[in-house]
């Protein structure tokens, strides 16, 4: 009986995850989840990428999910775009965000008026992995400070990542960590997924991923 309602939930989720998907692909827009533990640094990621972008002329929009508090909208909305926050605290507390928060959260902006739509997922390797967000593209960040085994440790979700963004390349020099093991243990998960290396705090090889983006808005 409990594992037939986990399947129901799945279902559901999976079935609003195709309606997300064709809403983006009605109004034109490519969504883009980006997932990682706390701390890893989505949100300064995203202050860094966001001008960037826009001045290759997209027009984004976010989505920001956190169990309490607005900190990263508020960061975001410094940057005078659209932003949507989602706090799971008064539904449960949930680790991540499902397509049944996501779909209401897309309405809230004018769709067609935009090109790309950033999920910052609640931080957390494990639970936003199990749910599809409706995301055509789904990015994970994991940053030099966590060591080289977190890939082995939480599969799923760079099973269900597309790309991999390792960041804090910058205090690679501090650290006893070995960044070829890292790569070769996200390859070892997913032989598919792309790596990029980048700081999101000093901008170096930001390009890299800057150009991704656009070469993935641009591929569909
Ligand atoms: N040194 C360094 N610090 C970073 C980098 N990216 C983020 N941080 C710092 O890591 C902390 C968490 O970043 P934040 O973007 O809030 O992470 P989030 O929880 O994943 O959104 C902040 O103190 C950031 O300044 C980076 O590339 N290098
Ligand atoms: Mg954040």
């Amino acid at each position: 009986m409990k594992i037939q309602i986990v399947r129901d939930v799945l279902e559901a989720n999976d079935q609003l995850a195709g309606d997300i998907r064709n809403v983006a692909k009605k109004e034109g827009f490519t969504l883009v989840n980006i997932m990682s533990s706390p701390g890893s640094g989505k949100t300064t990621f995203l202050e860094r990428l966001i001008p960037e972008l826009t001045k290759k002329g997209l027009r984004i929009a976010v989505i920001e999910g956190d169990i309490t508090t607005t900190t990263d909208a508020e960061r975001i909305a410094q940057m005078n775009i659209p932003v949507a926050q989602i706090n799971t605290e008064p539904f449960g507390g949930d680790c991540h965000l499902g397509a049944e928060v996501i779909l209401p959260a897309l309405h809230k902006f004018d769709l067609s008026k935009l090109d790309l739509i950033f999920i910052e997922n609640v931080g957390n390797l494990v639970c936003p992995a199990e749910f599809d967000t409706g995301a055509n593209f789904n990015f994970v960040v994991i940053s030099t400070t966590e060591g080289e085994d977190k890939p082995l440790k939480y599969p799923l979700m760079f099973r269900v990542c597309d790309t991999a963004i390792i960041n804090k390349i910058d205090l690679i020099r501090y650290l006893d960590m070995d960044i070829s093991l890292l790569e070769k243990n996200i390859k070892q998960i997913n032989s598919d997924i792309r790596l990029v290396k980048c700081s999101a705090k000093t901008g170096e090889n930001l390009e890299e991923a800057v150009n991704l983006i656009v070469s993935l808005v641009n591929s569909r």
